[in-house]
């Protein structure tokens, strides 16, 4: 899955795609470059974000949804408020990624289930503002596979189709670096949500986050820049993918691409994003 943030702020590769025909072409050469979906949103959510109204959202991300879902590219958008979902739907989207996991807006869950879409339910504690005041947890594996949990009962129980839910730890949202990192090494545990006979799909998004410019941190402790941490971002989706990840979410595309396919024929490896993605 490939990113494309029309905002001036995400903070991976804020204001880059925000001008709309830069995140149009930028959308189209993820495609050429190897990925399968194009994850488009409009609302920055790194930590601290002020949130923008629904109309500004719209603004922003309606137009290149249309045009890429025109040109054939299979588009999911990337948005908490079920008003930006239904009008990209309706401009062509085929997947709903929603980091609040319907807890940010009720109305989402209905509209997915009438839509009959893929629904990505991320694990979330809060709007940005506040997010990072509740990273607190006693046993994180636990907690997040707990919480995702009843995040997906309670999508399903309005109505939402299990077959066509997937699930994502959130990275980073709610999280310190120690957090994502027990998250990746539990993988398989999230990987089995769902029961072992239909296990929900997994999606992970690391790329470029924080967690990985500190790991690469100079000797001095200044972190690692965010695309000095491509790379890195590479290794994560190996190692996801052969803990059987369904899905990884990136900023660039072909390193990761090898990567996702190099995990899929690794023996062993779970595979299923090379049956499923
Ligand atoms: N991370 C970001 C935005 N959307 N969606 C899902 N499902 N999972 C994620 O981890 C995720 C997301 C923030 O990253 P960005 O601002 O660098 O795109």
């Amino acid at each position: 899955m490939g990113v494309v943030n029309v905002t001036p702020d995400s903070f991976s590769d804020g204001g880059a795609w925000f001008e709309e025909g830069g995140a149009i072409s930028h959308g189209l050469d993820l495609v050429a470059q190897g990925a399968d979906i194009v994850d488009v949103g409009g609302e920055s959510t790194r930590p601290g974000a002020p949130r923008i109204d629904a109309a500004e959202e719209l603004r922003r991300v309606g137009p290149v949804v249309s045009a890429l879902a025109g040109a054939g590219v299979p588009v999911s958008v990337d948005t908490m408020r079920a008003e930006v979902a239904e009008a990209a739907l309706a401009a062509g989207a085929r997947l709903v990624n929603d980091v609040s996991g319907g807890l940010a807006d009720p109305q989402m869950q209905h509209l997915v289930a009438e839509a009959r879409v893929p629904y990505v339910v991320m694990h979330w504690r809060g709007h940005s503002r506040q997010m990072q005041d509740r990273a607190v947890y006693g046993d994180v594996l636990r907690e997040v596979r707990d919480e995702l949990q009843q995040r997906v009962d309670a999508v399903i129980a309005q109505g939402v189709d299990p077959a066509l839910i997937v699930v994502d730890p959130g990275l980073g949202f709610a999280k310190l670096p120690e957090h994502n990192w027990a998250l990746l090494a539990g993988l398989d545990q999230i990987a089995r949500l769902g029961g072992a006979g239909s296990p929900f799909p997994v999606l992970i998004g690391a790329s470029r986050k924080r967690f990985l410019g500190r790991l690469l941190a100079a000797a001095d402790g200044e972190p690692r820049s965010f695309a000095g941490c491509d790379d890195a971002t590479v290794a994560i989706s190996a190692l996801a993918a052969t803990a059987g990840a369904w899905c990884v979410r990136v900023h660039t595309v072909p390193g990761n691409a090898d990567a996702v396919r190099v995990a899929a024929r690794w023996p062993g490896a779970a595979g299923r994003m090379g049956e499923r993605g």
